[in-house]
């Protein structure tokens, strides 16, 4: 009789009665703890709508009390297996001194913090909890515990029952979730923001959170499941790539947001991407990869017998996969992982539903991968010595004939451009360097196109609208993997753009914990110790602000046809005066800026064609007219940088609220009073510049962070080597103090993560305590009774909000979700009762 998967419009509030919502509420408060006399209460309840009904209710009632004693079983043997599993495996090997969550350590100092830590770590004990943040330190090998098993326990586990885990991480945010579902007060969106230099581990710990959710998420459609997991591996095929720091580096911020229905199951996901390095397609730096996916379709086309097809030849290696190990095809084509991984791409694709487009998407890389080995030559002549000709014609017919393009007009649009001069169009020959910069500017646009493409498709094919129901909002939570922090040898404007973005995140984190947290104790009158921290705001400062911040110099410098490099840097010189900023002596074009991670010189040279990007008008024009569908799709309209953006709403952010503590707002550098760039808006290309685009999308993404209730975790590179088992001290302190974990520690420690409104707590939490026909007066005693009754201690009371430790709020979320488990089942039930 009742409902095994009851329907989520059951969880929604706003669809139960007055009455019913009574009814509930008295159950829950009488039947929390004691479960007495449910039929008293139905009856009082429904008196009147049961009238003639009686005895059927009562037999009704009769079952429901034998279902509750049932349910009382189960609960109870859950809760033995689970805590039996834990004494004989999960805590077995502990030790004394360690504590699993920093804050609650007696001394608080950088040497405590890193023993703990590598003490842990020795144990291959790789999470540790400060407060309600996460801190992972990359093992560098398999550990045994993503098993199904591990799963399992930490399904409804209280955070303290288990040791620290990335999948305890889900629980939490599938309990806010639960618990936004049934009182709808904060958010309906949680995040997780995963953040730690290039080669910590967010890009696993990102799979390992997707992996738990979807198991949490009860997908009880297997394929979908199956699908959003692979949606990762296939955007990672794509955009990862082999760096001296990772050999599967992000070169790219992934923003997954998986959707949930209010019952809480997973019923959709989609993806946000954040500027590509689209550099690496034609150029790699010494040690380093092209982006995996043409080493996978190389070696998978050459085990199909497939490469003439695509115009691949598998003894002459694509110029574009050059590097100084890979000389030869062969050493590409024999590889057996590529093959493997080629043919796991296809699958995903296959899963996840591309099917027609798939020839489409293989010729267009191979196009890539071909047009690399386009030359060119000077024309031989007295008078055109800066006209070029193409040395290798039949290199260029493949290209054409893979993106079904004519040949004739390809060469054109090479060697030689259109400029339109007094109402008239005139054509002027290209160099042979001009040449071969259309030609990479094409692979670049190309490829760039390709993963947007296949971005926007994934969105299309895993877009949940069929399975909300009707009117319902849905749930999401949204799981953040950016490029980490990067200082190579040799750092160009990828760096400074993914740098800058790391600042950014920090920024928030920042925000979040420390700023508004403080703000709210002077505020609020709550006596609490201020924490000293790191403010990087001067940094996004002399990045970001308008006029004189760097992208905006840097923007200047790309309008001017005679700005070069040299100029670039000289401007900066002499604009940009801070410490942070500085020209070292005897490095031609360099600069350096001292992050919040750490000082970097970065080499100008290219930075201003970097930021232009042009794709000149010849090759667009050309492009559309190719036979072939998905390449036309990819130079339509509207012609963005990466065309995902196209579909996000450009909002007007020049403040944004904090969504727990709406007095807050997050501001952006030199944002004050701008319109925010929009791509669509733009008619323009010439103004369309990789650095504000970037600042748009920078303001995208925090816009959809600062929405949410965010959740941290922080990942920790124990060594430079990608050694297991070896913590190299310096090397995690220099992290720890940069991510200021220590002060994160003592805030978490002695501060309050949580301040409520008196009125929305007592909303929240008033049937823990009271009985539902009671109003209970909005009074700090009244919160005061809730949280004594809940048998919290070391709250605090504010002017107008009651201030909350992390743990507590987890104790009453807690009580919550139990109580809300009790709530579907008996809404289940007495639906279907009443018909
Ligand atoms: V980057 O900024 O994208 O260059 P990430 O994403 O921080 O970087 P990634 O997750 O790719 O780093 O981790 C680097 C490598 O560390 C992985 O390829 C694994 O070999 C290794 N790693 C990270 N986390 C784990 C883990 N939980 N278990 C085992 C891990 N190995
Ligand atoms: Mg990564």
């Amino acid at each position: 009789k009742i409902p095994r998967n009851p329907p989520p419009t059951l969880l929604q509030p706003e669809l139960w009665s007055d009455d019913f919502n009574d009814f509930i509420c008295k159950c829950l408060i009488k039947d929390f703890e004691l479960r007495p006399n449910v039929l008293d209460l139905l009856q009082h309840v429904f008196i009147k709508q049961i009238v003639g009904r009686e005895r059927i209710l009562q037999k009704q009632l009769i079952e429901l009390i034998d279902l509750n004693q049932q349910i009382g079983i189960i609960e109870k043997t859950r809760h033995e297996r689970i805590h039996t599993k834990k004494g004989s495996q999960m805590k077995s090997q502990s030790d004394p001194d360690e504590v699993d969550d920093l804050a609650t350590l007696e001394v608080l100092d950088e040497n405590t913090v890193t023993e703990q830590l590598q003490s842990r770590y020795g144990r291959d004990q790789i999470y540790t909890y400060v407060g309600d943040i996460l801190i992972a330190v990359n093992p560098f090998h398999k550990m045994e515990i993503y098993t199904p098993q591990h799963t399992k326990v930490y399904i409804g586990a209280k955070r303290t029952a288990n040791p620290p885990h990335i999948f305890a991480v889900a629980d939490i945010v599938m309990l806010y979730l639960h618990y936004t579902t049934l009182i709808a007060l904060t958010s309906c969106v949680q995040c997780v923001v995963i953040s730690g230099e290039s080669g910590a581990g967010k890009t696993e710990s990102a799979h390992l959170l997707v992996q738990q959710l979807t198991v949490l998420g009860k997908a009880n459609n297997r394929t979908l499941q199956e699908k959003i997991l692979l949606v990762n591996n296939l955007v990672e095929a794509f955009g990862n790539a082999c760096t001296v720091i990772n050999d599967n580096s992000s070169r790219f911020g992934k923003y997954l947001e998986m959707k949930f229905t209010c019952g809480g199951t997973v019923v959709g996901a989609q993806i946000s991407e954040y500027l590509l390095e689209k550099s690496r397609v034609i150029h790699q730096a010494v040690g380093e990869r092209n982006f995996h996916i043409f080493y996978y379709i190389y070696a998978g086309l050459a085990d199909r017998k497939k490469l003439a097809h695509y115009k691949l030849s598998d003894s002459k290696t694509p110029k574009y996969l050059w590097n100084e190990h890979i000389k030869l095809g062969p050493d590409i084509v024999s590889n057996t992982f590529y093959k493997e991984q080629f043919d796991a791409v296809e699958q995903c694709f296959k899963v996840i539903g591309f099917t027609l487009e798939l020839g489409s998407v293989y010729s267009t890389l191979a196009a890539i991968l071909n047009s690399g080995d386009i030359e060119f030559s000077p024309v031989a002549s007295e008078h055109q010595t800066d006209k070029s000709n193409i040395s290798n014609i039949s290199v260029l017919e493949n290209v054409a004939s893979l993106l079904r393009i004519r040949s004739d007009e390809f060469q054109e649009a090479l060697t030689s451009h259109c400029v339109v001069a007094r109402g008239e169009t005139i054509v002027r020959p290209n160099t042979v360097e001009k040449a071969a910069e259309v030609r990479d500017a094409m692979s670049k646009a190309l490829y760039g196109r390709l993963f947007s493409w296949i971005v926007n498709r994934i969105n299309t094919l895993l877009r949940p609208d069929n399975h909300l129901g009707e009117g319902e909002k849905g749930l999401n939570i949204g799981i953040l993997d950016i490029f980490g922090f990067e200082n190579f040898k040799k750092n160009s404007f990828e760096q400074l753009c993914i740098n800058i973005a790391n600042e950014q995140i920090q920024f928030y984190f920042n925000q979040h914990i420390f700023a508004w947290e403080q703000d709210e104790y002077l505020n609020e009158e709550v006596d609490a110790r201020m924490i000293e921290y790191e403010d990087n705001r001067p940094l996004l400062d002399l990045f970001l602000q308008k006029p004189m911040g760097m992208l905006s110099l840097l923007d200047e410098e790309s309008r001017f046809p005679q700005g070069t490099d040299q100029t670039l840097v000289e401007k900066f010189e002499d604009n940009l005066k801070t410490k942070s900023f500085w020209r070292p002596k005897r490095v031609d074009l360099g600069f350096g800026i001292h992050h919040y991670a750490g000082k970097v010189i970065y080499n100008a040279a290219g930075f201003l064609a970097k930021n232009r990007d042009t794709l000149p008008a010849d090759i667009t024009l050309l492009l559309r007219s190719s036979e072939n569908e998905l390449i036309r799709k990819l130079v339509t309209n509207p012609l963005t940088k990466t065309g995902n953006l196209a579909h996000t709403k450009g909002k007007g952010i020049n403040t944004m609220r904090s969504p727990r503590t709406p007095t807050r707002t997050i501001t952006f550098s030199g944002e004050h009073g701008d319109t925010p760039y929009h791509p669509r808006e733009t008619t323009n290309m010439r103004t369309q510049t990789v650095s504000s685009y970037f600042r748009y999308s920078l303001m995208d993404l925090l816009s959809k962070m600062v929405a949410g209730q965010p959740h941290f975790v922080r990942c920790i590179k124990p060594n430079n080597d990608r050694h297991a088992n070896k913590f190299d001290r310096e090397k995690v302190l220099v992290q720890l103090r940069y991510t200021g974990v220590l002060e994160t520690a003592k805030i978490r420690r002695q501060g309050y993560s949580h301040r409520i409104l008196f009125a929305n707590f007592i909303k929240r939490y008033y049937f823990l305590t009271f009985h539902a026909h009671e109003e209970p007066a909005v009074t700090p005693e009244t919160c005061a009774a809730i949280l004594e009754k809940a048998k919290l201690e070391n709250w605090a009371m504010g002017k107008t909000k009651v201030f909350l430790k992390y743990y507590h709020i987890e104790h009453l979320n807690l009580m919550v979700q139990q109580a809300t488990q009790w709530i579907i089942l008996l809404q289940a039930f007495v639906r279907g009762w009443l018909g």
